[in-house]
């Protein structure tokens, strides 16, 4: 090989490379958590991979990924799909402090999910304001 001939075989080396690496960071992740803690002001939010507390979460997964969602607030929350293709549910809803369910999703799309809460929680927690509603927002490539 020439010096001629080896700057072009080079620049395609390094595009070649260049592509790789993009296609693998925006490969999307095949698994998120979420969990559900208490709070006074809205009485629950929750967090996506450790992020932050919020009533709102959208989390984009890999065809075939997986959810888990552990409730940690002091009363029950049912998982519900409300839009998108159907997602596999591991288990009945959360329906003590502690309990953890497995969503998956096996078809590319956008999925919703809300909570229902229950109104079975312990006498004296006080919260302040309207409580929040979860709501969950899967994109799956
Ligand atoms: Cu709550």
């Amino acid at each position: 090989m020439t010096t001629k001939h080896l700057i072009p075989f080079l620049l395609i080396l390094f595009a070649a490379a260049l592509l790789a690496s993009t296609s693998l960071a925006a490969q999307p992740a095949g698994h998120a958590s979420l969990v559900i803690h208490h709070q006074t002001k809205g009485c629950h939010s929750w967090s996506l991979n450790n992020g932050a507390f919020k009533a709102t979460q959208t989390v984009t997964l890999r065809r075939g990924g997986y959810l888990t969602v552990t409730d940690n607030d002091v009363m029950s929350h049912k998982l519900i799909e409300t839009s998108g293709p159907k997602a596999l549910f591991s288990s009945k809803p959360l329906s003590k402090m502690g309990a953890t369910l497995k969503v998956s999703f096996a078809k590319a799309g956008t999925y919703h999910f809300t909570t229902k809460a229950g109104e079975d929680y312990m006498k004296g927690v006080k919260t302040v304001g309207e409580d929040n509603v979860l709501r969950l927002t899967v994109k799956v490539s």
